[in-house]
């Protein structure tokens, strides 16, 4: 069995509660139980390697179906409610799903993609008898090395649709180690869980480092609606954990503001009794950091991740957490800092290897081969994370990392989404109306990047109408906040649009 399976499945015939949502809970028993019907039902349904959809709300059943596609030695992608159905049927096309888990809830959703798959209601597989699993109850393909794909999980480049990033279970188990050590997580410990689980924070750093940890779940489901700040801080109550981006701060405290003294006081002492409150996928302002320290003592402990290595910077537990800076690679994480020929810098590009950096973009080689670079010592290659960081030359060692921002004007962090401006241009230019767009990120202590549309017309049309253009085509959160009409675009000698010219021409109003 692999390291992530078995950690899983040591919960087995547990009975404590594993995880809760406002619609009812599992626990550790039940849930591995499920985990084996569905893994039972892929086993019939689907041969191995292959990749099998999740549409599937926040809790048990979540859990049961991604475990449980895994058992069956499956590759999961997870799919979100948000994507419009472009979205979903590009993700479903390029890998090749012929399978899909949906909840009931969301089968209504599942239309475009139903077409040539099979959609099979996770509810009804989770009830169904585990008659086809062999007699010692374990499912016949629970034996997977290191190196075999668990997840697919698509993230947003530099070109313009995303790439599915092949993550194995080598990977996942080896971050569910490293995190929960790192991080002090114990079987004691209550996750509050708000974050989405189609992306690495939510699915991995969240969810996976509480189940390695033989942790509780307590999980909060906001999709489709907005973050109701108000709703986590009542549930940090006997809470242990807090994982969050840092536009979550910003609601939160938004939300302790407007609130009453005695709210407050309740939510300040709430906060308090957390052990653990932690910032990532984007940078925390130091505003917000120093706001929690004010409430809680700490600041937030904010780490450095990505979608392809997991967590691969954090500041400590216990040790001092420098405001601005995210810390020191986990154990079995190399990082280098380079300059643009390669060699060792104070600062510049950041480039990591080690166990937990993914396999490769599914059926990309070259995008693959360039995410990756040559070390010049003849040892494993690196991944070029694509951000650009610091470290004090005069500190030695110990000296934490500082994220400076991304090396590449076209890639955007939109309160924890990253976003690529090629692909938000790519839909806009769709519009017969849109001549020429540039897709920039304004600084924004909200968002991160607030996503700013520039537009040159071939003819007159709305700000709403691009809007709507967008929206049929894109998630809700890649839509651009501001559409400004132009009537040119700062440009180079050569004719090429200087964006950071753009962004300081509106950030100057
Ligand atoms: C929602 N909207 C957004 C965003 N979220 N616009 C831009 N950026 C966003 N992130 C849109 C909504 O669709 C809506 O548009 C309008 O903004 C107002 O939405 P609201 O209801 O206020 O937003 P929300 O639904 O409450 O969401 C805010 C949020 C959410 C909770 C911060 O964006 C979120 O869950 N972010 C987490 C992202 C994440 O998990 N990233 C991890 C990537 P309209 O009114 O037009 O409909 S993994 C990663 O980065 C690595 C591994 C790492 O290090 O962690
Ligand atoms: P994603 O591809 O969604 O996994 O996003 C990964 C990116 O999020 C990284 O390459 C960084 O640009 C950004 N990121 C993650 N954590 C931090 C952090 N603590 N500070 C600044 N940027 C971060």
């Amino acid at each position: 069995m692999s390291e992530l399976l078995r950690t899983f499945f040591a919960r087995e015939g547990g009975a404590r509660d594993f995880i809760s949502t406002a619609a009812g809970g599992a626990t550790d028993g039940e849930v591995c139980t499920m985990a084996r019907r569905v893994a039972s039902r892929l086993g019939a349904a689907t041969s191995p390697g292959e990749r099998v959809a999740l549409f599937v709300s926040p809790g048990p059943t979540f859990l049961a179906a991604f475990f449980g596609a895994l058992a069956a030695g499956r590759v999961v992608v997870v799919l979100s409610p948000l994507h419009p159905a472009p979205e979903t049927t590009f993700f479903c096309e390029d890998a090749g799903v012929r399978t899909v888990l949906a909840s009931r809830a969301l089968l209504d959703m599942t239309a475009p993609i139903a077409a040539g798959r099979e959609v099979l209601v996770i509810e009804d597989v989770c009830e169904a008898p585990t008659d086809e699993a062999p007699a010692d109850g374990a499912p016949a393909e629970l034996d997977a090395p290191p190196d075999t794909p668990a997840l697919q999980l698509y993230t947003s480049g530099t070109t313009g649709r995303p790439k599915g990033a092949v993550i194995t279970h080598g990977n996942l188990a080896v971050q569910q180690r490293l995190v929960a050590e790192a991080w002090g997580f114990t079987r004691d410990d209550t996750l509050l869980h708000a974050l989405p689980l189609h992306h690495m924070h939510g699915l991995a750093i969240a969810l996976l480092t509480a189940v390695g940890a033989g942790a509780r779940v307590r999980m909060l489901d906001f999709t489709g609606r907005s973050f109701d700040a108000a709703r986590v801080w009542d549930e940090m109550r006997d809470a242990t954990v807090l994982m969050a981006v840092p536009s979550m701060y910003h609601r939160l405290f938004a939300a302790f503001d407007a609130a009453d003294s005695g709210t407050r006081a309740r939510w300040a002492a709430a906060a308090r009794s957390l052990r653990l409150a932690t910032s990532g996928s984007a940078a925390l302002p130091v505003t917000l950091a120093e706001r929690w320290r004010e409430l809680t003592g700490k600041i937030p402990l904010e780490r450095f991740g990505m979608t392809e290595i997991g967590v691969g910077i954090t500041n400590p537990l216990d040790g001092p957490r420098v405001p601005g800076h995210v810390g020191l690679p986990l154990p079995t994480v190399e990082a280098r800092v380079v300059d643009d020929e390669g060699r060792d810098a104070a600062s510049g590009e950041l480039w990591i290897r080690g166990p937990s950096v993914f396999a490769g973009y599914h059926a990309r080689p070259e995008e693959t081969a360039r995410a990756f670079a040559a070390d010049p010592d003849g040892g494993a290659p690196w991944f070029r994370t694509g951000d650009t960081v610091t470290r004090n030359p005069d500190a030695g060692a110990h000296a934490p990392y500082r994220i400076l921002g991304r090396t590449s004007v076209d890639i955007l962090k939109s309160g924890g989404y990253k976003l690529s401006a090629l692909e938000i241009e790519e839909a806009l230019r769709e519009h017969p109306a849109v001549g020429e767009v540039a897709v920039v990120g304004v600084p924004d202590e909200a968002w991160g990047d607030r996503v700013v549309a520039c537009v040159l017309t071939r003819e007159p049309v709305s700000a709403e109408a691009l809007r709507e253009h967008t929206r049929a085509r894109l998630a809700p959160y890649k839509i651009p906040k501001d559409f400004i009409f132009m009537d040119d675009l700062p440009r180079n000698p050569v004719g090429k649009v200087v964006k950071p010219a753009l962004v300081a021409k509106l950030r100057g109003g």
